[in-house]
């Protein structure tokens, strides 16, 4: 497709909640739109990029980790369950647990129905005898599993370090809401990243590639493309920092001079170092995961982490 018709296209099906995040965040001060914006089909693409990079530990630390948890979480949870994803995205972690853990069935949940059906039939192609169920759904709300997996006993999976880009309260709801999908008996195999130095977690979100920040100033294009905007990008950068007293890191587009722009027809002007908050990725202490996964109503029952203490894998039960 060539780019004007991409944009065309774009433009044409602009989602409402995005058009109303977009002249909301940058009306209030401080200035923020929400993360979930950053995943348009470029977004995706460079955010797939960011998980090859050589600072971003996560993706590469979880998916050793799940490879040595696999055969312990079977040993747990027992063989024959349900493994429910939340989120599951291109399902690119799913295939390393499927093997281990055995299952009677897989539910992949996800808001994005194409990319869904696309990743579940890929899926199937893998594992041709295991039965797969995907459910198009917005998992922040409790949500109905297929007849199909009723009477099978659920391993809820949440890879990813997904829930740190929620305020904690937010990741108690969200924990609850799983409780909830999930049921009685069900255990949750959840990846949190943990608190540590900054000097690792900084250029984890401020590449020497720029990559990071390509994915970061995309929001501003992606305004630009679909809410017709007139924003001067190059008065803009990417600017990662580390929250020490809420232990998070913290991204935001700085304004690197004055700038006026409209969007949608409505104007909007920044001053030089003021920012538009994009993005919190808070981490966890030991403790504090734990405590996160009690409040959200799971019993941690299991633990595993790299040498040097980068990332967790949880396994909980409810
Ligand atoms: C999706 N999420 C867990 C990523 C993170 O690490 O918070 C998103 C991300 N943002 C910049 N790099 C990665």
């Amino acid at each position: 497709m060539l780019k004007e018709e991409n944009d065309t296209l774009e433009r044409t099906m602009v989602d409402p909640m995005f058009r109303a995040d977009v002249l909301n965040g940058l009306a209030a001060r401080p200035r923020a739109i929400q993360a979930r914006w950053f995943y348009d089909h470029r977004g995706s693409q460079l955010f797939e990029q960011i998980t090859d990079l050589p600072e971003y530990y996560p993706t590469r630390t979880e998916a050793a980790l799940l490879d040595k948890a696999g055969p312990q979480v079977l040993e747990i949870a027992g063989a024959g369950r349900a493994v429910v994803e939340f989120g599951s995205g291109s399902s690119a972690k799913t295939p390393r647990v499927l093997s281990a853990i055995k299952p009677s069935a897989y539910v992949p949940i996800d808001i994005s129905g194409d990319f869904l059906r696309e990743s579940a039939r890929e899926l199937s192609r893998q594992f041709p005898d295991l039965p797969v169920h995907p459910v198009e759904a917005n998992f922040l709300h409790p949500v109905p599993l297929p007849d199909q997996v009723a009477t099978l006993p659920k391993l809820g999976f949440f890879p990813g370090s997904t829930i740190g880009n929620m305020t904690a309260a937010a990741a108690v709801d969200l924990l609850r809401a799983m409780r909830h999908s999930l049921g009685e008996g069900a255990h949750l195999l959840i990846g949190i990243d943990r608190v540590k130095d900054p000097a690792v977690l900084v250029p984890a979100y401020d590449d020497s590639q720029g990559v990071t920040a390509a994915f970061n100033m995309n929001l501003l294009e992606r305004i630009n493309r679909e809410l017709d905007g007139t924003i001067p990008i190059e008065n803009f950068r990417h600017k990662a920092v580390w929250n020490a007293a809420i232990e998070r890191i913290e991204m935001h587009l700085e304004a690197v001079r004055d700038s006026e722009f409209t969007v949608e027809g409505r104007s909007f002007s920044i001053r030089q170092g003021e920012t538009i908050h994009t993005e919190n990725s808070h981490k966890y202490t030991p403790s504090g995961a734990r405590l996160l996964l009690r409040s959200g109503g799971w019993t941690p029952v299991a633990e595993w982490t790299d040498p040097d203490d980068k990332f967790a894998l949880l396994l909980a039960e409810a």
